[in-house]
């Protein structure tokens, strides 16, 4: 059990055919190899081989007295077998399941709804659901993507699980065996999209030979129904291109990107569509010629229209040299100062992508104001997969329940029910496009994400972009049986650790909305509060000695609690009324601030980290409670991550306390936060062949006072 399967591991279900029959054969409607149905046909055979021990039959058509798996579009079934009934309004990528008569009816709107079906009962049987249905799946929105920020290098920005699977030494690899694979992992949880590299994009992927490559990954991702799409860097017309100018109303510059454009066509004629990150970060765009961010948007949008894609323009656009000595200056009102003007210029086949909060991918942070903001421009929201706050795969982090709170998250535009769901769908604000962007990480380890729990964060993003009003847990605990298999124990203890595991890592983070306190400067890793002030990039908490927090509020501050609707903007203005959660992100207090528990901000710091840390011990034992139940590879492998997230989480524990002890001189009632007789300090040991060296932050160091 190396992971390399995922959840698509097929494990035998002892006993299962005396539960189930299920048919001798399977009839695909189309046999044409490498076309999604052909797919869904190869992965019932493998399947049903797995887990019932039974050779599927094929090549056979299904007479009326014989049962079969019948699998094809909706057109090609009625085209062999008349109408069917009960199906329902299917829309492009839905399917219909039917397990109740004597054949197993599998249509889908499309080739890649059917290869969804075939997954979702593959899924049903594999779990041990054997009860007949016949039922509709739709998707709520049309873009279910991963974007994978990979550097034609071979390495992966914010990845945590080796080297890339698309390029290497800059070109695309060879062998795509390997994306083959993690294509057909996507599209068991119905993701139809990959943006195979790094936003921060290199614009040699435009070269004849990355060109060709780019058809041969198309081409391993499209038997999974999977579209290839591609960043592009925004200054390639002159870095590359040879051009003097990137000016987006050029018309040389708009010439030149049609051009290129044309060229990726011929390679990959279904190209998804093209995602950009332009003016943030030092990355080159449209403000260097001042034209506005919708200028440089439509550029792209007349460029792919032609040929049916699309453009994802970033609205994570922010200048990376805030002066931290403006106390009015705030990152979080970045994306809408700048994208709120530009609502309804952007062309029909842009969709601006949000990170799910105003900052970036922190700890806690409440949703983007600019959800509620954009009216007539569609939108997706983007998940960070990979967690590059959240311990990179060396902490148990599952992110479903973050994500299930901010698309639940009801931002009340004009009053009225507005949940971020039902935003990025297009449903609120009626619009034709909308959906999901998760960054994934996903390398070269036999694994995918370089840690098996961490793999309940891919499979979770599939379900919730498909479907939002999924439970978290339920989620995770269908991931849990398809991956562990079926034991109670093993349930229980993956599910009681997973769903402890956000509010364990916020706890001996950041808490309070302060945000996630890691090392802010380069490697977002390991406690580092002090560098999260005096910096440019406006990840701010204006601790001193009396007070902390983001004065945010239209009074007094930064003015971004007015950035929400009304209602919205109301709650956050007041201390009273803001979450206690939310506090520090929109409120400068002092540390003897009463929070709702009456707790004083500071006190709550110190409780807060000693709760995490200590859950974070317990995660060891219960994993060790499993020993025997799970496989010894994985069991090993776990322990050993849970051990790192243990002793690390109290470096965590005992650096932000110290730190704002330290910093406020305000002891800790319980009389814990700076006073460790547990602990060898190594100073006080003799070890051979050590020598002291400075640690850097210092408050992380043994002995830091
Ligand atoms: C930040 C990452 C950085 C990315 C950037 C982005 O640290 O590596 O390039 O987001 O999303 O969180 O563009």
């Amino acid at each position: 059990e190396d992971g390399s399967q995922g959840w698509l591991r097929y494990a035998p279900i002892a006993n299962a055919n005396d539960y189930i029959t299920v048919p001798s054969r399977v009839v695909a409607l189309n046999v044409t190899r490498g076309s999604p149905v052909y797919t869904a046909q190869q992965e019932l055979e493998r399947g049903i081989k797995g887990i019932f021990g039974k050779q599927l039959e094929t090549n056979s058509s299904v007479t009326s007295n014989s049962s079969a798996i019948i699998v094809g579009t909706l057109d090609a079934y009625r085209a062999a077998y008349g109408d069917l009934e009960d199906v329902g309004d299917l829309l492009d990528d839905g399917f219909f399941l039917s397990t109740e008569g004597l054949s197993v009816i599998i249509v889908g709107n499309n080739e890649r709804g059917v290869l969804y079906g075939a997954f979702e009962y593959l899924s049903r049987l594999a779990q041990g659901r054997f009860l007949p249905i016949s039922t509709m799946y739709n998707p709520q929105a049309p873009i279910r993507w991963t974007n994978e920020w990979n550097n034609l290098d071979g390495s992966i920005e914010r990845g945590y699980a080796g080297p890339s699977i698309f390029f290497r030494d800059g070109f695309v690899v060879d062998n795509v065996t390997r994306v083959s694979g993690y294509a057909r992992l996507l599209a068991s949880i119905r993701v139809n999209g990959i943006v195979i590299n790094n936003v921060n994009a290199n614009a040699t992927l435009l070269n004849d030979r990355n060109l060709q490559g780019l058809g041969r990954l198309a081409d391993a991702m499209r038997p999974y129904g999977i579209q290839l799409g591609i960043s592009l860097n925004f200054a390639s017309p002159q870095d590359f291109g040879g051009l003097p100018s990137f000016d987006p109303l050029d018309p040389k510059v708009d010439a030149w990107w049609a051009n290129i454009t044309d060229e990726v066509y011929k390679r990959v004629p279904d190209m998804a569509g093209y995602l950009v990150k332009a003016n943030s970060e030092g990355q080159p765009g449209p403000l260097t010629y001042n034209r506005t961010l919708a200028d440089g948007a439509n550029m792209f949008a007349r460029a792919v229209k032609p040929h049916g894609g699309l453009v994802m323009f970033r609205a994570f656009v922010y200048d990376n040299h805030i002066s931290p000595a403006n106390w009015t200056a705030d990152r979080a009102n970045a994306a809408v100062d700048f994208f709120q003007h530009l609502d309804g210029k952007f062309d029909e086949n842009v969709v601006v992508q949000i990170k799910y909060g105003a900052i970036d991918f922190q700890v806690r942070e409440p949703a983007n104001p600019l959800f509620s903001t954009l009216r007539n421009t569609s939108t997706s929201i983007e998940l960070q997969i990979t967690p590059e706050y959240f311990g990179q795969n060396d902490h148990l982090v599952y992110l479903g329940p973050l994500w299930k709170e901010i698309l639940e998250t009801d931002m009340r535009a004009d009053s009225r029910p507005s949940k971020i769901k039902d935003i990025v769908s297009g449903i609120r604000f009626k619009r034709p496009l909308g959906g999901y962007a998760g960054v994934s990480g996903v390398g070269t380890n036999a694994t995918w994400l370089g840690s098996h729990l961490a793999m309940s964060n891919l499979y979770a993003y599939g379900r919730l972009a498909w479907d939002a009003s999924q439970d978290a847990e339920d989620v995770l605990q269908d991931w849990i049986r398809l991956t562990f298999g079926f034991d109670e124990q093993v349930m229980e203890i993956i599910t009681d650790m997973s769903m402890k595991s956000w509010p364990a890592y916020e706890n001996y983070s950041g808490n309070l909305g302060i945000q996630t306190l890691t090392d802010i400067l380069y490697t977002h890793f390991g406690p580092n509060p002090a560098s999260q002030d005096n910096n440019g990039w406006g990840q701010w908490t204006r601790a001193d000695k009396v007070s902390i927090g983001m004065d945010r509020t239209v009074k007094n501050g930064t003015g971004n609690a007015g950035q929400y609707s009304p209602e919205l903007a109301s709650m956050y203005e007041n201390i009273e009324t803001t979450p206690d959660n939310l506090l520090l992100w929109f409120h400068h207090v002092p540390y003897t601030q009463r929070l709702k528990s009456n707790k004083t901000v500071i006190q709550h710091f110190y409780d807060a980290h000693y709760e995490g840390a200590a859950t974070a011990q317990k995660f060891v034992e219960q994993w060790e409670s499993l020993k025997g139940k799970v496989d010894e590879e994985r069991y090993e492998n776990v322990l050993f991550e849970q051990k790192f997230q243990a002793g690390h989480a109290l470096v965590w524990r005992d650096s932000i306390n110290q730190f704002y002890y330290n910093l406020s001189e305000i002891p800790d009632v319980a009389k814990r936060v700076g006073n460790h007789p547990y602990r060898i300090e190594a100073e006080k040991m003799s070890l051979s062949g050590y020598q002291f060296c400075a640690v850097n932050p210092f408050h992380t160091a043994s002995g830091a006072m």
